[in-house]
């Protein structure tokens, strides 16, 4: 029989060779940066579609942007959400005191108070603008990035600042990583540091309040890097096929760590542009402008309350700061991204907008600044009477066993017994007054 198939040197024949593309950042640390390639569009400039309108109408806003505050600091377009002069004060107060937070928790890990803290400078108004537009009750399944929503929803500052402490007043008992809340009586699904777990878990509870008859909407969170993740696409396939009643986010803060986000898929198109394979409606929003963010979150809330359908939500901002404590973005990007980022700084353009609108002054700022500092200082100082990492007064150290299973299986008792052994061998000056299960509760 003759071998008709082409031989290897005939399959060659002049073909270039086969190459890849390995995504490579615009700029390294030390470089100048200019931004000019990067296409902004104009505040004003995207009409406004019916809510109720065709998935795929959405289309040309996610290629292009949602801004509602022009370069005068004035709210234009379709999309500008007309909210009261009172709404506005508030969401700012709420980005204010995040980013208050936000510093002293970065100063007590500096300070050996907490292992690990989190910042989300510069992109507080894609959780708080986002909290205002969701109804209260409707359910969050936020990433790492989004405290914001859970100061938005009146969660007790000193409550955050116990669990980031690890202390005896930690309602998560030392079990989650600092930051990583769980807070089931406001709507925040507990954090994981699994990945894009977030964006499924949203699309299951929504198809779950359907399913039940239910009226509230679910909304998840994941960072652009996240979203190269599987379960990205589990649940944009679960969204499109069951129309859940759910907003989807993805936070395009340019960094995952340290990978830029080409490594996502940022060089190839939008991320708000997958909308359209799903067959979804999608939207990409300037994320340092509250009011767009405000704007698109509730277009999206709205349409899913009126089951017609599921959103993808593209937040273009950028990570200011690093990616957490244990980071330092000065290795790897550079210095100058921050201060030439073209979308500015989302406290001071939802701060310069009041002032335009005569709602505001320059020293109701500085106050502002002042009084929550102040808050956040002094929820921080009642945490610290529960004590701080390292300082004795964590939950007691055989309750690490506990909670999961209804009876303490075997195997699990004598994992525990010998770790308990263990701990009184390598620290026996810890043990005085220790109540034989590990617990010190005093300075160890
Ligand atoms: C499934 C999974 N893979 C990897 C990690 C490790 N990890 C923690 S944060 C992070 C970067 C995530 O970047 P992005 O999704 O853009 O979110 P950002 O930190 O920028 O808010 C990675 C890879 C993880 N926590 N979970
Ligand atoms: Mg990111």
């Amino acid at each position: 029989m003759v071998d008709e198939r082409p031989s290897r040197a005939a399959l060659r024949g002049n073909l270039p060779p086969l190459a890849l593309h390995v995504p490579e950042p615009r700029f390294r640390p030390g470089d100048r940066v200019d931004y000019s390639w990067l296409d902004i569009p104009e505040a004003g400039a995207l009409p406004r579609f019916d809510e109720a309108c065709e998935a795929r109408e959405t289309w040309p806003a996610t290629l292009g942007m949602i801004r509602v505050l022009d370069e005068e600091h004035r709210a234009v377009g379709g999309w500008d959400p007309r909210l009261e002069p009172e709404t506005l004060r508030r969401m700012l107060h709420t980005m204010a005191l995040t980013r208050a937070f936000d510093d002293r928790m970065y100063r007590g890990q500096r300070q050996g108070k907490t292992s690990f803290y989190m910042k989300c400078t510069g992109e507080e108004a894609i959780s708080v603008a986002c909290a205002y537009a969701l109804a209260g009750d409707d359910m969050v399944f936020p990433s790492y990035r989004q405290q914001g929503i859970l100061i938005a929803r009146g969660f007790p500052l000193v409550e955050m600042v116990n669990q980031i402490y690890s202390n005896r007043a930690d309602r998560l008992k030392g079990r989650q990583l600092p930051i990583m809340y769980s807070a089931r009586d406001y709507g925040f699904f507990t954090i994981s540091g699994n990945l894009a777990t977030q964006l499924p878990q949203a699309v299951g509870w929504a198809m779950a309040s359907a399913i039940k008859g239910d009226t509230r909407i679910a909304t998840g969170f994941v960072g652009e890097g996240s979203s190269a993740e599987g379960d990205f696409h589990a649940a944009m396939t679960f969204a499109a096929v069951y129309n859940a009643p759910v907003v989807l986010n993805v936070v395009n803060n340019q960094w995952a760590i340290s990978s830029f986000s080409g490594f996502a898929g940022a060089e190839r198109s939008t991320f708000a542009a997958r909308a359209a394979g799903y067959g979804i409606a999608g939207l990409r929003v300037d994320g340092n402008d509250a009011l767009a963010v405000y704007a698109a979150t509730r277009w999206a809330a709205n349409r899913a309350r009126a089951n017609q359908g599921p959103t993808l939500i593209e937040h273009f901002t950028y990570r200011a700061e690093g990616h957490s404590t244990s980071d330092d973005p000065a290795a790897y990007r550079s210095a100058h991204e921050r201060e030439e980022w073209p979308l500015g700084d989302p406290v001071m353009r939802l701060a310069r907008h009041l002032i335009q609108l005569g709602e505001w002054d320059d020293a109701r700022h500085a106050a502002m600044d002042r009084e929550v500092a102040e808050e956040v200082k002094a929820a921080a100082k009642e945490a610290e009477k529960n004590g701080v990492l390292g300082h004795g007064f964590h939950h007691p150290f055989h309750t690490m066993f506990e909670d999961v299973f209804e009876e303490l299986p075997w195997n699990l008792r004598e994992q525990a017994e010998q770790a308990i052994r263990e701990r009184v061998t390598k620290w026996p000056e810890r043990a005085g007054g220790n109540d034989g299960k590990g617990n010190t509760g005093g300075a160890a």
